[in-house]
């Protein structure tokens, strides 16, 4: 049975909800939107800045929330950009990223979802290997167009159906798996 209306997420990125808005659907829930800038806080663990922002986000709104905290973690900057993944986007961009990059390409996009509610703090984690490619091929948002998932030869913004294999699909499945069972 679909859940109404009553889980909403929390974000300042229309790209991250119409993405979330149509994995949550194929698993039968419902997502609304509230658009908002939250408190992140400077920390170089994700984990943190994760809880941090879902608590703000229910004591701001006082409704069940979900909030998503992203990083695309490659392997010869020793993890960079990592939890400064968006502000590095919004000031290097994805050439900057590419000009820091010679033959070690590994990388990995990590998503943490966390739920919270009046009782309820949790968090789900996933994570997606892949490669950062050569160069921006194909039209996407953020580092779409530069990240490459493990045994696909595309970059993200060149495939159909990223919302099949990508990071936020595979958090998003693990919350799911709870949330239409708790
Ligand atoms: P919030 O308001 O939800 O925090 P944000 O855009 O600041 O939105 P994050 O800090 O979680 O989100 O994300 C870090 C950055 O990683 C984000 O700004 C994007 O540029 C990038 N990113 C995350 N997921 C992505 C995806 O699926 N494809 C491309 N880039 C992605």
């Amino acid at each position: 049975m679909q859940k109404s209306f009553d889980l909403i997420f929390v974000s300042s990125n229309d790209h991250k909800y119409l993405e979330a808005k149509n994995i949550l659907e194929s698993f039968g829930i419902k997502l609304g939107f509230l658009k908002s800038d939250l408190e992140e806080i400077q920390s170089s663990s994700l984990e943190e800045i994760a809880l941090r922002k879902a608590k703000d986000a229910f004591s701001k709104f006082k409704k069940p929330v979900i909030t998503e905290d992203d990083g695309l973690f490659i392997n010869s900057l020793g993890g960079f950009p990592g939890p400064y993944s968006s502000y590095v986007f919004k000031t290097i961009g994805n050439d900057g990223v590419l000009n820091l990059l010679r033959n070690n390409r590994k990388a990995k996009f990590v998503s943490i979802i966390t739920y919270c509610d009046k009782t309820i703090l949790q968090s789900f984690n996933a994570k997606l290997d892949g490669i950062i490619s050569k160069s921006q091929k194909g039209k996407g948002w953020g580092y779409d167009p530069i990240f490459i998932p493990k045994n696909s030869k595309k970059t993200f913004a060149e495939m159909d159906d990223k919302n099949k294999l990508s990071h936020r699909y595979k958090a998003l499945k693990k919350f799911s798996n709870w949330y239409l069972h708790k």
